[in-house]
């Protein structure tokens, strides 16, 4: 960094310098919901973070009491944040935790990590296809997840 720089820098207007500062100091306060629908008590898991379809939106997966895994198309407006659900399949109450950390396999799509009752971890690698949207789970973790009682 050269003289000269360093002194634009240091002849800030004293306007923004004290808006900086208060920045800092400011309380802030989470927004307000905004109720997005109803019925999603039917529910017992969701779980999403990112795009699950390659639009460049993002998505969500809820899975029913009967075990079916719904994906639920992200729009892109908040208002009406995610279209009519797909369903991705059943069996899925083969899992007592659905959790997405985005992505786990490091192939720019996102996953789904699902453990099992017993314990063992399964990654459902993202495919980015709305038609289908994981690949058949890979066992990442054995038994021993059964430990935890939060992920
Ligand atoms: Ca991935």
């Amino acid at each position: 960094m050269g003289q000269g720089r360093r002194r634009r820098h240091l002849r800030r207007p004293r306007q923004q310098r004290h808006r900086r500062r208060g920045r800092a100091n400011s309380v802030r306060t989470i927004a307000e919901g905004y109720k997005v629908g109803g019925g999603w008590g039917q529910y017992t898991e969701l779980a999403g973070q990112g795009d699950l379809t390659g639009d460049g939106r993002a998505d969500i997966t809820a899975r029913d009491k009967a075990g079916v895994l719904w994906l639920y198309k992200g729009t892109g407006d908040y208002k009406a944040p995610f279209a009519g659900r797909t369903k991705i399949g059943g069996g899925w109450n083969a899992y007592d935790r659905l959790l997405s950390l985005g992505d786990s396999d490091a192939d720019g799509k996102v996953d789904l990590l699902a453990r099992k009752t017993t314990g063992e971890l399964l990654r459902y690698s993202g495919t980015g296809n709305a038609a289908r949207p994981f690949t058949a789970p890979v066992q990442i973790k054995e038994s021993h997840m059964k430990e935890y009682n939060l992920l």
